[in-house]
């Protein structure tokens, strides 16, 4: 399998990494006029380096101005190792430490120091500067790192470099990730005939010719038109690799650097995200609680503020690490374990770095709670991760545990057994589903204890309850559940205890039965329910629960807007009407002279029964919908 890798060349100003980049390249990467007249780096330039069978390298020049700290760390954000350029007649200078200081904390491992200039000095500055440089390395990771001396211009050490540098890659590992792609634009042009053409280095995963993409946070899909590398054409680019990818579908506006080009919905688009925060050692003011901050994450810079949970600020010197959180003014799509840089917006200063534990975070309270769940998150063990995110959130999506608790696909399918699976592809725990159960039985429980008449809870009325801290796919689901294990049941909309039947309150049983007993003997001729309560002197809320008991339990049903009939009498008038009509269709005339009703009942009586399916309304006739002996 082919190894593809990225160079990074840092260091201050002016001390060789163009050159010493030609040198290995042969390409001169300040392109731009302005760089080619001022002679310095302004914007990050690319050359392929190594193309062999097995090995394919590219190089990433930085500029080293310390105005230009925003494109070096962009620049490097991808890079595998580095070659920290340091020229012999100055030694190390401001931005050897910043940049070392950068590559540290954006988690480079592994580089060599390449000394360039060789020929500006003579044998005893070499030995001072040499010394110096040694002791600037010491407790970074580069003080073990082997050390070349060159000389870009007249190629003293290069051929010796060029092996050495194959040698390190070829015993690098590249870590195995199985995440879906994923390219942070870092630059966007147009071509004329083509269109929109964005460029990157690929963070995870492959793309291919023809496949549709997305660029968020904007969401707009794309089309790959055409993929080059190196300005060659090629069908499929992957992790590592420096990428021209020709987009359809989006215009030149639409796009721009720090966008992230992506397969699907694998990625977080958020604003809010939980953070290991190192802070350097040296920085000038203190770090104060919400204080503005630029975040520089792959090719995005965000202003934000930065959150503690358990300070209100952090004193220089105070050299320890901090889970924290950042909260920012635009959207970032970010993984779990993205490495960034911090800086303070005025005055500017790099003030550290970290890595991502959650790339699409909540709001926290300040406190021990909050650390010791960040700490969790960051530390546990993959089920640990996956059983706090959880009780954050409640309910994960298969791709929100794999991808935002960076959890491998194979740990994830071990671990599903434990998680319960409300529909196909989101997981919950048991323990949050018997406590919504509880939550459930308990609101329907006290329902039925302040309503005794009533069939039950509306669904609405749980659902409503119990959505701002439960999903409502929980809540079906544990409706679902209650009821296919028999501990509830449900009519229509309403939820009641299975063993649960709406009954009359002791003390006015008796005269509520007579009320009954009346509306029954009443007949269709039934007078208001304002009358006929009042007369039997039961108080506004007990009838108005005696009202929705007699309709939940169809023993009655509303007649019209102040009044209701018993069943007994629909039922009556139904028998009459089917035997008289011979289940032939009948006018409205046919129907008052069978039931010899005034206008003011029959209608709605007619209305009723066309409600209920026994009849249906047709012009002026109404015909029966229900076959004899129904
Ligand atoms: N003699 C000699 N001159 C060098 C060598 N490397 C660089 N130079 C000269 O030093 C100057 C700066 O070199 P660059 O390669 O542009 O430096 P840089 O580090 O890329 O500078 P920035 O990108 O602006 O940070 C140029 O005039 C180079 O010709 C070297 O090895 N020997
Ligand atoms: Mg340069």
């Amino acid at each position: 399998m082919n190894k593809y890798f990225t160079i990074g060349m840092a260091g201050h100003i002016d001390h060789g990494k163009t050159t010493l980049t030609k040198a290995l390249t042969g390409i001169n990467t300040d392109q731009l006029k302005e760089e080619k007249e001022k002679n310095i780096s302004i914007e990050p330039g690319f050359a392929p380096f190594i193309r062999e069978e097995k090995l394919e390298v590219s190089i990433v020049d930085v500029p080293g101005h310390e105005k230009f700290i925003r494109q070096m760390i962009a620049g490097v954000a991808g890079i595998d190792i580095v070659i920290l350029v340091i020229a012999a007649d100055e030694g190390v200078m401001p931005q050897t430490k910043e940049h070392l200081d950068i590559l540290s904390l954006l988690g480079i491992e592994s580089g060599l120091v390449v000394i360039t200039k060789i020929t500006q000095v003579d044998e005893e500055l070499f030995e001072i500067i040499l010394e110096d440089v040694k002791e600037n390395l010491q407790q970074t990771f580069l003080e073990d790192a082997p050390m070349y001396v060159v000389d870009s211009i007249t190629k003293k050490g290069i051929p010796e470099l060029k092996d050495a540098i194959r040698e390190k890659l070829l015993h690098i590992e590249k870590k195995d990730r199985q995440a879906s792609f994923r390219l942070p634009i870092d630059n966007v042009f147009t071509v004329k005939g083509r269109g929109v053409v964005v460029r990157g280095t690929i963070y995870d995963g492959e793309v291919r010719q023809g496949e549709r993409l997305k660029v968020l946070p904007a969401n707009k899909e794309v089309r790959v038109r055409q993929i080059q590398r190196h300005h060659k054409q090629k069908d499929v680019a992957s992790r590592g690799q420096r990428t021209a990818i020709n987009l359809g579908g989006i215009t030149h506006e639409e796009v721009s650097r720090g966008d992230v080009l992506v397969a699907d919905d694998f990625y977080p688009v958020s604003n809010r995200i939980d953070i290991v925060f190192y802070p350097l050692k040296d920085i000038h003011l203190k770090i104060k609680q919400r204080q503005p901050i630029k975040l520089h994450i792959g090719t995005s810079e965000i202003m934000g503020k930065i959150i503690f949970f358990d300070r209100n600020e952090m004193n220089v010197n105070e050299n320890e690490e901090v889970v924290c959180q950042l909260q920012l003014n635009e959207e970032v799509v970010v993984a779990r374990g993205d490495r960034f840089i911090l800086r303070r917006p005025t005055p500017v200063e790099t003030i550290g770095g970290g890595w991502v534990i959650d790339p699409n975070a909540k709001k926290y309270r300040f406190g021990k709670k909050t650390i010791e769940q960040l700490k969790l998150k960051k530390e546990g063990s993959s089920e640990d991760r996956i059983i706090a995110q959880i009780e954050e959130k409640i309910v994960l999506t298969e791709t929100e545990i794999v991808n935002d608790l960076a959890i491998s696909e194979k740990e994830f399918s071990e671990m599903r057994r434990n998680l319960l699976e409300i529909e196909e592809g989101f997981y919950t725990l048991h323990s949050i589903f018997e406590r919504v159960k509880d939550k459930m039985i308990a609101l329907i429980t006290s329902f039925h204890e302040r309503y005794q008449m009533r069939i039950g809870i509306n669904k609405a009325e749980i659902v409503s309850e119990l959505k701002q801290q439960y999903p409502e796919s929980l809540l079906e689901f544990t409706i679902d559940t209650l009821r296919n294990d028999h501990n509830i049941k449900i009519s229509n909309q309403f939820i009641s205890l299975a063993h649960v039947v709406p009954s009359l309150p002791h003390q006015w049983k008796t005269r509520l039965e007579n009320m009954e007993k009346e509306l029954i003997k009443q007949g269709v001729e039934v007078e208001k329910w304002s009358e006929l309560h009042s007369k039997h002197h039961i108080p506004t809320d007990i009838q108005k629960e005696f009202y929705y008991f007699l309709i939940q339990t169809k023993k009655a049903f509303v007649f019209d807007d102040d009044r209701l009939i018993s069943k007994a009498a629909v039922d009556q008038a139904l028998r009459k009407l089917k035997e008289h009509t011979d289940l032939k269709d009948f006018t409205l005339q046919t129907a008052r002279e069978i039931l010899q009703l005034t206008r003011k009942n029959l209608v709605p009586l007619l209305e009723l029964l066309d409600y209920l399916g026994y009849t249906k309304r047709v012009g002026n006739m109404r015909t029966w919908m229900i076959s004899d002996g129904a």
